[in-house]
């Protein structure tokens, strides 16, 4: 499902004083040395072979290799390659059969020679892995290559020590929970990012997501406070937040626009503002948060409905053939009450009696487009999604919202739920349904089974029922350490223990 946004000439629109304002809010990263655990590793190797190192986790960091030789003085390069992986099976693909759409610079690789032996060998990316694999691709007939020793300089701005064990009282629980704790940890470096190994940066849905997990489990209220205005800082000139932002360096805001990341923004300047008393950062970042919904209000037609040209623009889900209808509309109404609770905060009555009669309206109109008295039918099309969504938007009431998800979550669907990022909003809304034991029985469902398959860290993308699934046309520029997908751990700590 190729999704490419490109918009010739875009100059973001930049703002010195909220970007000095993020920068101040720069972690400094803590920095740890891992060594692999004591595995089979050959004490010395020729062309063809290969020694892989398990580091007993999942580490985001630099590696250093000392190479020494046996034999007679080498007479020419070695000639090697280092493969990081964050699961084993990636050594199993093929990273020249990789055809798909984004871009294979993803695949962590590298080819290199040492002209000299012994050396140190210091890699200058950083990666996310837990397996390191050496191949020789070739040495000489008179030398072989000797590891002589490989080590990880780990970095994250979060301490995995300062959160305390969940101790349920149920294994499970507990596992995912700490699997949750670790990816929203490993994802928290300069910025919140969306994953160590792809795609690196600030991603606006992500972001909402990981603030959440963050606030039950290392309340570094700093990092969201940088992330808020650096979304502020660099956006779209007509003011629309971009969906994501690259942060390697200057922040620079992407040139693609996610309606539904954008309304996404007041959502999380709320739940900070809520939690952190941040006065400054309310006033400075108030009337940008508002602006997104504004914009969405001027794309919602006389019926109330949010236009073709809004939903076009969502993200929702990596399903292919997903009808967003539902879900767009969903989305603004599940927004505009955070917008209504951001105008309580600055006593802007007006635009909190705005936005209240915007969602009266766009609910009324929601439930006679959508709803069929018993499914979530979003142009003729029943969907898990639609039914999260309206649920979330407030349009069902609880008894509908619960018939509803638990109809089509009963039914084989052709529009399944593919990223951990819906995943999320189903629990949201199977809880707004007032049903926590179904929220609780999918959490162990679907993170347990990720759980199940030896996850060190959650994945971007995972259905248990097809677990080679990849939105890019190949599974090796997956990340299996990712954001969106940390939220067990909110939930758990304060949603369903
Ligand atoms: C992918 C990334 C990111 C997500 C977007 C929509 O490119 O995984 O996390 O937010 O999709």
């Amino acid at each position: 499902m190729e999704r490419v946004s490109r918009i010739e000439n875009f100059i973001p629109k930049n703002d010195a004083r909220l970007l000095e304002k993020a920068e101040a809010a720069k972690p400094v990263l803590k920095e740890r040395t891992v060594l692999p655990q004591q595995g089979n590793v050959p004490c010395s190797l020729g062309a063809g072979e290969s020694a892989t190192y398990d580091f007993g986790t999942h580490w985001v960091g630099y590696l250093t290799v000392k190479l020494g030789y046996s034999g007679s003085h080498p007479d020419a390069p070695a000639y090697f390659t280092v493969q990081f992986a964050e699961r084993l099976s990636e050594f199993e693909e093929n990273p020249a059969a990789y055809r798909g759409w984004i871009s294979k610079g993803w695949i962590q690789t590298e080819t290199l020679h040492a002209d000299r032996l012994p050396c140190v060998v210091s890699l200058p990316r950083r990666y996310a892995f837990r397996y390191v694999r050496l191949t020789v691709l070739d040495v000489s007939r008179k030398y072989r290559v000797v590891p002589e020793g490989i080590e990880c300089r780990a970095v994250s701005a979060a301490d995995c020590a300062f959160v305390p064990a969940l101790g349920s009282g149920d294994e499970m629980l507990d596992r995912i929970d700490a699997i949750a704790v670790k990816t929203l940890a490993e994802c928290m470096q300069d910025v919140f990012e969306d994953g160590p190994k792809r795609d690196r940066r600030l991603w606006l849905g992500d972001f909402r997501l990981q603030a959440l997990a963050n606030y039950a489990t290392f309340r570094n209220l700093a990092l969201v406070r940088r992330c808020l205005y650096l979304f502020a800082g660099t956006r779209f000139p007509d003011d629309r937040i971009a969906a994501c932002l690259f942060t390697d360096g200057e922040a620079v805001a992407d040139d693609t626009w996610f309606s539904d990341y954008a309304l996404m923004y007041p959502v999380a300047l709320a739940e900070y503002c809520q939690r952190s008393g941040d006065k400054e950062a309310l006033s400075d970042l108030y009337e940008i948060a508002q602006k997104q919904i504004d914009l969405t209000l001027s794309m919602t037609g006389a019926d109330g409905i949010v236009n073709e040209e809004f939903v076009e623009a969502t993200f929702i889900d990596w399903c292919a053939g997903l009808d967003k209808a539902a879900c767009a509309q969903g989305v603004l109404l599940y927004a505009l009450p955070y917008g209504i609770q951001l105008a309580k905060m600055c006593g802007d009555e007006t635009r909190a009696a705005r936005y209240r009669e915007a969602l009266e309206r766009g609910r009324t109109a929601a439930k006679a487009r959508f709803f069929d008295g018993r499914h979530c039918v979003s142009n003729g099309q029943i969907s898990p999604a639609s039914a999260i969504w309206m649920t979330l938007g407030g349009v069902l009431t609880e008894a509908e919202a619960r018939e509803a998800l638990l109809g089509v979550l009963s039914r084989p669907t052709a529009y399944p739920m593919v990223s951990p990022y819906l995943h999320h909003y189903l629990l949201e809304a199977l809880l707004k349904a007032n049903d926590p034991k179904a929220a609780k029985e999918h959490l162990l469902a679907y993170w347990g089974s990720m759980a199940a398959c030896g996850a060190d860290t959650f994945f971007e993308v995972w259905n248990p029922l097809d677990p080679d699934a990849s939105p890019y046309g190949g599974k090796i520029v997956n990340s299996f350490c990712h954001a969106w997908s940390c939220t067990p751990s909110y939930f758990l700590r304060n949603r369903l223990l």
